[in-house]
């Protein structure tokens, strides 16, 4: 067993108002329904279910005078996920997050934060999720979490947690990047943060490119949070997530890269956001979550 809490908290969050297609506020049922908490339960941690952040659609997505969609209800869930998380962390449960849209980072990373101030970040993704208000060409806040960690972006999110604890860019690196907007290759460049494209991949190989991720991650760091886009696999065993880019990781690629990272001992908290069960075939994306959920817990290192 690896030496990450053997308590852990799983925290849902039914929310996809920062997202473009709706159906993701389902993935915390459907990632139980596929049974996640039998799966870490075998693994042999002690699970505690904090139970579902619930997002309520409003009647008109008030956008506070910006471009971004829904921004009082996503504001109001990642303040609660936020409260919820560092909750967890105070009674040394490890929080698992699922989502979910990818805008509940913003939530999740700001509880870690309460409890880990020098925080490494490793973001599984096909995309950058670094706009902000003034770059995103959608107003959805699940393209933004990244940006908001930084203190980018508009206040209502920056604000959560503290405007005080923040990530470092130099401890955040990207994994399986293949959809970066022209205003997120500019950031990433300008903030100088490391991102492995699937170009790096495909050249260097899983192995280099996660033992390269996790120095930069552990560097100065007091812990790794893993966040986990469902798009940076391959479409092929992710129908069901929202925003499916072709030519991503494969099954075995994904698996070796969170074996690799809890080998290190090293990960705090973890989320696994953008299940689409609406849109999937017989729940298997799901399925692939809580497969995935038992390679970065450790299953594969008893
Ligand atoms: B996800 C996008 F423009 N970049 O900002 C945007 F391509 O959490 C997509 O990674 C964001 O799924 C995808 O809307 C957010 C778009
Ligand atoms: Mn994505
Ligand atoms: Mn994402
Ligand atoms: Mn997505």
């Amino acid at each position: 067993k690896p030496s990450i809490n053997s308590k852990l908290a799983i925290i849902g969050v039914a929310i996809d108002l920062g997202a473009g297609t709706p159906g993701v506020s389902l993935g915390p049922a459907a990632i139980r329904f596929a049974g996640v908490t039998e799966r870490l339960s075998n693994i042999g941690y002690q699970v505690e279910d904090m139970g579902d952040i619930v997002a309520i659609k409003p009647v008109s997505p008030h956008t506070d005078g910006t471009n971004l969609k829904n921004l009082d209800e996503v504001a109001r869930v990642n303040n609660l996920l936020c409260e919820k998380v560092s909750t967890a962390m105070s009674a040394n449960l490890f929080p698992l997050v699922l989502g979910g849209d990818h805008s509940i980072a913003i939530g999740t990373i700001a509880g870690v934060l309460q409890h880990k101030s020098n925080l490494g970040v490793i973001w599984f993704d096909a995309h950058g999720d670094i706009n902000t208000d003034e770059t995103s060409p959608s107003g959805n806040i699940h393209g933004m979490p990244v940006a908001v960690s930084l203190g980018l972006g508009h206040d209502r999110l920056t604000s959560i947690g503290g405007t005080d604890k923040k990530l470092n860019t130099k401890n955040i690196v990207f994994i399986g990047c293949r959809d970066l907007d022209a205003g997120e290759r500019k950031i990433l460049k300008e903030l100088g943060i490391t991102v492995f494209t699937m170009h790096e991949i495909d050249r260097l190989g899983m192995t280099e490119v996660m033992t390269r991720a996790i120095e930069i991650a552990s560097n100065g760091t007091d812990g790794i949070h893993v966040s986990f886009d469902l798009d940076s696999m391959d479409p092929v065993f992710v129908q069901g997530t929202g925003t499916r880019v072709p030519g991503g990781l494969t099954y075995r690629e994904s698996h070796l890269a969170l074996e690799m990272i809890a080998q290190t001992e090293k990960v705090v908290s973890a989320e696994f956001v953008e299940v689409n069960p609406i849109i999937d075939h017989k729940n298997e994306t799901a399925k692939t979550a809580v497969a995935l959920i038992g390679s970065l817990m450790g299953e594969w290192l008893i």
